[in-house]
């Protein structure tokens, strides 16, 4: 008898595996901007402008926990460089402004509230910045790893480190006024700012343009390629070597097949137009149907959900965005709260022996999978549910500590003496949703791997109803 399949190609960490689960959480965007009606501050802006009127992380959070957000990225500093913490690095910060008297803690208040309500929490710390006179020059590199250091260490555990991509341009640049341009690909030495991230937060994963850990997916729409694969080998724009605000981006939303690294994607969006608040987007808030809608298109494609939620002047969450994220998540719990294929009886035209038997694949635990011999990469399954039942959604998750494996799936359900489509796919990976058009009722399906390089190693396969 077989022992268990070897693993496949590039593998997930542990610290990418515990991401993995998270699936759908929240970015913050908030600062001077949402005072001054901006995306990008010039720098020049008075501390003072920073002044919400209600400012209420707890509720924050809890509107974010509504939308079921497992997490929160809030912008601690964006590229205008006012610091939502009372950072000892330069005055442009909370400290400076009249808000709570300069005794202000944006990043504390609001890691403290993630924390008491289950939420992970990370953190942005914009590269570039248009405050700072250093910027450009040696120093600043220090003043960054210095802002970061203090976030990583005053504030509990983190779970992400952001690094945008945008570096460089005009600024203030401390009164000079001008246009500052950096090399991509030498100025900010990450290598040594990761090795720092590692040391004070192990755990955390580190997200860029080029990983380490998670990858940005390419776009700013929040969704990744119908086919994603969670390998991926960055390219510089010319060909060369890459880095953050360097790369093919383009090549992201897919991915490569059979990439050296394992470097899953993030697709980041907001629930409205900007990335801040502006009052005149109040009418432009993406419904619950739309934020379902890229929910499949990243999360059902192997990749993560990063939702920006801007707060308003007030310092709260709008009660549009609120409405819509409260629709969406009770739709998703609604949805997946109920899988119609427990108690069902699987059989496999494969089994690779007793611990890898088909019955994992109904078993609601991602950690027991089905896998088949090394002679049958494409075997397939048949699910009985022992009675009908009425679905629009299937969802196939691969056991991903294996690798990705999948290249090629057709799900079936039988009608009539014969098998008829529900749909069929490509990578697999750690999620994918099958969204049917309208609504199957049915008492059997099957699901084919139609191309696999090797053995199959797949830990669930469930059926459910969104019930719309
Ligand atoms: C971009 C920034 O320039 C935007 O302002 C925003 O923060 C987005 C998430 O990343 O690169
Ligand atoms: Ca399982």
């Amino acid at each position: 008898m077989p022992g268990g399949p070897k693993p496949y190609g590039a593998v997930p960490s542990a610290r990418q595996l515990l991401w993995h689960e998270l699936e759908v959480y929240a970015f913050l965007h908030f600062t001077v901007n949402t005072f001054t009606d901006k995306e990008w501050g010039y720098g020049d802006e008075d501390p003072n402008l920073f002044a919400p009127t209600a400012f209420d992380a707890d509720a924050i959070v809890s509107a974010l926990e509504a939308g079921g957000m497992k997490g929160v990225i809030l912008t601690c500093k964006h590229h205008d460089g006012f610091c939502l913490w009372p950072t000892k690095t330069t005055e442009h910060c909370v400290r400076a402004s009249r808000w709570k008297g300069g005794k202000g803690d944006v990043v504390k208040e609001v890691s403290d509230a993630a924390r008491r309500r289950g939420l992970k929490f990370g953190v942005y710390l914009s590269p570039w910045d248009r405050n700072s006179a250093l910027y450009g020059g040696p120093d600043y590199v220090k003043m960054y790893r210095q802002q970061l250091r203090e976030l990583l260490t005053e504030y509990g555990p983190v779970y992400e480190v952001w690094h945008d991509g945008a570096n460089g341009g005009d600024g203030y640049y401390g009164g000079a006024r001008e246009k500052r341009t950096i090399d991509k690909r030498t100025y900010y030495d990450w290598p040594r700012t990761w090795e720092m991230v590692r040391k004070l937060q192990p755990d955390a994963v580190i997200f860029s343009d080029v990983g380490p850990d998670i990858r940005w997916v390419g776009n700013e729409k929040g969704f990744a390629n119908e086919t994603c694969w969670a390998t991926y080998d960055p390219v510089g724009e010319d060909g060369g070597a890459a880095a953050p605000g360097y790369t093919r981006y383009k090549e992201a939303t897919t991915g490569h097949r059979n990439g050296k690294h394992w470097l899953p994607a993030e697709c980041d969006v907001s629930i409205r137009p900007g990335w801040f608040f502006h009052e005149s987007q109040n009418g432009r808030v993406k419904s619950a149907a739309e934020l379902w809608d890229l929910y499949a298109k990243s999360v059902g494609r192997g990749a993560s959900f990063l939702l920006n939620v801007p707060p308003d002047r007030r310092g709260l969450i709008h009660e549009r965005d609120a409405a819509s994220l409260q629709e969406f998540g009770t739709r998703r719990k609604r949805t997946f709260g109920k899988n119609l294929v427990e108690g069902a009886k699987v059989t496999a035209s494969s089994v690779r022996g007793r611990r890898f038997g088909p019955e994992n694949l109904v078993d609601g635990n991602r950690h027991t999978y089905w896998s088949s011999e090394d002679t049958a990469p494409a075997p397939e399954v048949v699910v009985d549910l022992g009675r009908e039942a009425r679905f629009d959604v299937a969802r196939l998750r691969e056991y991903i500590p294996l690798g990705q494996r999948v290249e090629g799936f057709a799900l079936e359900y039988w009608k009539d003496g014969g098998w008829r489509s529900l749909g069929e796919g490509t990578s697999v990976g750690a999620c994918r949703l099958v969204r049917l058009a309208e609504a199957v009722t049915a008492r059997k399906v099957r699901l084919r791997v139609t191309q696999s390089p090797v053995c199959v190693a797949l830990s669930e396969l469930g059926l459910y109803s969104s019930g719309v």
